[in-house]
């Protein structure tokens, strides 16, 4: 029995559920919320308080990276691996890149669309929403967004880390078709919600001079995966992220470095 947990507008939780689509797999998928990812019964799953969490015949398997490598090697399905030595450690360095920008899509997610309805709480609910994220980095980052908003020091450090991130994107799609070589792989797998995002937000601006990226993104999206993942089930948040996106991105944009 396969099972994944996750929630709409996760981007790690669509990482792992366009794996499946991908290798055209039926799991039960247990959409949560928000919410749940802090009791008790889900930290016993998952003691970060986050999706993915993916359980296989009893075992748990955690980290969406993970999770999309143990999806292609123990099922079967269209193969979302490179032959070979060099295709491996291509699409291994994009997950890992894929990781890496996480919070960078976090922060702008934060920054620009929902820190407006955080900041709704009471001081005491506002203390106790941030005080419940389990780890202390991610604890502390989430703080100075809330507070601080565009002037946190992590916005710039976003910005930095998502503009070389679509950089290197272009890089790789001068050489090859797909992000790990001529194929689609788990490394397109890994990058396509980052950049769901960030289209979600409306900064598809970011891309408008990268045109290697922009016909990616096409393809991407033209997928029976994206639309198996999306048609039916949008991101609830969807609507606000891209009216908030709308009214920050002439000034997002001038902080973008070049
Ligand atoms: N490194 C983890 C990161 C997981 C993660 O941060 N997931 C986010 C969604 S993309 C989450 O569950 N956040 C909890 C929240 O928003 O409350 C992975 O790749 O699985």
């Amino acid at each position: 029995m396969l099972e994944l947990y996750f929630f709409h507008g996760a981007t790690c939780g669509l990482k792992a559920r366009l794996a499946f689509a991908e290798k055209q797999l039926d799991y039960d998928g247990h959409a949560v919320t928000r919410d749940h990812l802090r009791t008790e019964a889900y930290r016993k799953l998952n003691p970060q308080g986050v999706v993915p969490t993916l359980i296989h015949d009893g075992e748990i398997i955690l980290e969406s990276s993970v999770i999309l490598n143990y999806v292609d090697d123990a099922f079967d399905g269209p193969p979302l691996k490179i032959d070979g030595p060099l295709g491996t450690a291509r699409a291994w360095w994009w997950m890992k890149r894929a990781d890496e920008c996480l919070p960078y899509i976090g922060t702008f997610t934060y920054t620009v669309s929902m820190r407006p309805k955080i900041l709704e709480k009471t001081p005491e609910e506002l203390e106790a929403y941030i005080e419940g994220i389990p780890r202390p980095a991610n604890r502390a980052r989430r703080r100075a967004i809330i507070e601080q908003g565009y002037d946190s020091p992590y916005f710039p450090m976003a910005a930095e880390g998502l503009t070389r991130m679509l950089s290197d994107m272009e890089s790789a799609l001068e050489k090859n078709k797909w992000l790990a070589g001529g194929r689609y792989s788990l490394a397109d797998t890994a990058m396509s919600p980052l950049v769901e995002r960030l289209h979600e937000l409306a900064f598809d601006g970011m891309w408008e001079n990268r045109p290697g990226v922009a016909d990616w993104w096409e393809r991407i999206r033209a997928r029976p995966s994206y639309d198996a993942c999306l048609a039916d089930t949008p991101n609830p948040e969807g609507l606000q992220h891209r009216a908030a996106g709308e009214k920050a991105w002439p000034e997002v944009r001038e902080v973008l470095p070049a």
